[in-house]
């Protein structure tokens, strides 16, 4: 175990908790931007502290392949070979194959896919996976898990749950460093909540006096075209059975609606590409919903994208010049990455603050009722 929860304030089941991490003492709830290459595309490492950003994402698959896990390892790990102070948690790379590469296919043995280095079949089992990430260096962890689509029925959800459970205690065997790096495990079941109830049981019941299991678990599976109501269903059921004293990590999303719906469920941790995709497409976020910089009522628009922004970029730039750039020089796509991770930040950092002092549902009204303003 190489964490530490202490929970600083609830409501109801929402949670304000501080995470303390080997490389990062975090407050929860916490969003988590993606990157896939050992970079947060189009940011400095230095931009996404001065962002307040705590966890960053890695991507075993992508990372595995370029530079190569064996070469991170040489260079001191991922920490210091992107020169990244805070903490780092990496994903399986199952996830990243199987949406990322149709031909992907999946046996007990493992994940197997064509290299799209040199087109050979490759397999990526749970001992792999884990060797790869013992050897990034992440704070945090993750099991190989069976994801498929939330919106596929019938038996192959039920496979891929079980399998999941077979996996974990193959990722729990394979986990060499357990005191530096925390192993979460996943929770999979599909929309079925009597198959997410025994996944859940499953991955707890690991959790033995003595020995040794997963450090904490994280709600997959979702955020893959189902319905909001379905969506919200499974996380309220998975917060409700999993343990009170570990964080609770969704996993893809999300949406600012969906991480504020989720934390008043007692989820804790989020990850999404979402804040960085949009940007690249000219979309800022902004407490009303969404703006999007390429419209050409932005074209002489002097305001910043977001007035009660206090970012750089706000502080700094108008709409007019963003549009401007936008679809003409990286630095468009990069200024909105910048001011959408800042807005992404200072909600989970309003989330933390208005749990710990009592006022989470006065927040909670006024999010949904400047992002709603028509009640709709
Ligand atoms: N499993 C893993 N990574 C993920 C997910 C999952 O279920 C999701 C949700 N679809 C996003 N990233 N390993
Ligand atoms: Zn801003």
């Amino acid at each position: 175990m190489a964490l530490r929860f202490e929970i600083l304030g609830r409501f109801n089941r929402a949670r304000a908790a501080q995470l303390t991490l080997p490389h990062f003492v975090c407050q929860t709830p916490l969003f988590m931007p993606v990157g896939t290459q050992g970079t947060i595309k189009g940011l400095a490492t230095n931009q996404l502290e001065e962002i307040g950003c705590q966890i960053i994402l890695g991507n075993t698959y992508h990372l595995a392949l370029r530079p190569t896990s064996e070469l991170i390892d040489e260079l001191g790990g991922l920490h210091q070979f992107m020169n990244w102070p805070r903490a780092l948690l990496t994903d399986s790379g199952g996830f990243q194959m199987v949406s990322l590469l149709h031909l992907a296919d999946i046996t007990e043995k493992g994940v197997t896919f064509q290299s799209p280095v040199d087109g050979k079949p490759m397999l990526l089992t749970p001992e792999e996976s884990i060797q790869i990430q013992n050897r990034i260096g992440a704070d945090i962890i993750m099991a190989l898990d069976d994801v498929v689509k939330t919106t596929i029925t019938g038996p192959r959800i039920e496979e891929a749950m079980y399998r999941t459970l077979r996996w974990i205690d193959r990722c729990i065997a394979a986990h060499e460093r357990p005191h530096e790096q925390n192993l979460f495990g996943i929770v999979q079941g599909g929309l079925d909540p009597v198959l997410r109830d025994i996944c859940v049981r499953g991955l707890v019941d690991r959790n033995l006096p003595g020995a040794y299991s997963c450090d904490s678990y994280a709600i997959g599976g979702l955020a893959g075209g189902e319905s909001k109501d379905s969506f919200w269903r499974v996380v309220a059921q998975c917060t409700a059975a999993l343990p009170e004293d570990k964080p609770r990590y969704v996993m893809g999303v999300g949406y600012p609606l969906d991480i504020v719906v989720c934390s008043a469920l007692g989820a804790d941790m989020y990850d999404c590409v979402y804040p960085t995709r949009t940007a690249r497409f000219g979309t800022a976020l902004v407490p009303e919903g969404v703006l999007k910089l390429k419209h050409n009522a932005m074209a002489d628009d002097t305001r910043p994208i977001d007035p009660t922004c206090a970012c750089m970029v706000c502080r700094t730039y108008s709409r007019a010049y963003i549009h401007c750039l936008v679809t003409k020089d990286a630095m468009g796509s990069q200024l909105l990455s910048y001011h959408n991770l800042y807005y992404m930040m200072k909600l989970s950092r309003d989330l933390h603050t208005s749990i710990i002092e009592g006022r989470f549902p006065e927040f909670v009204c006024n999010f949904l009722r400047i992002m709603f303003p028509k009640g709709d």
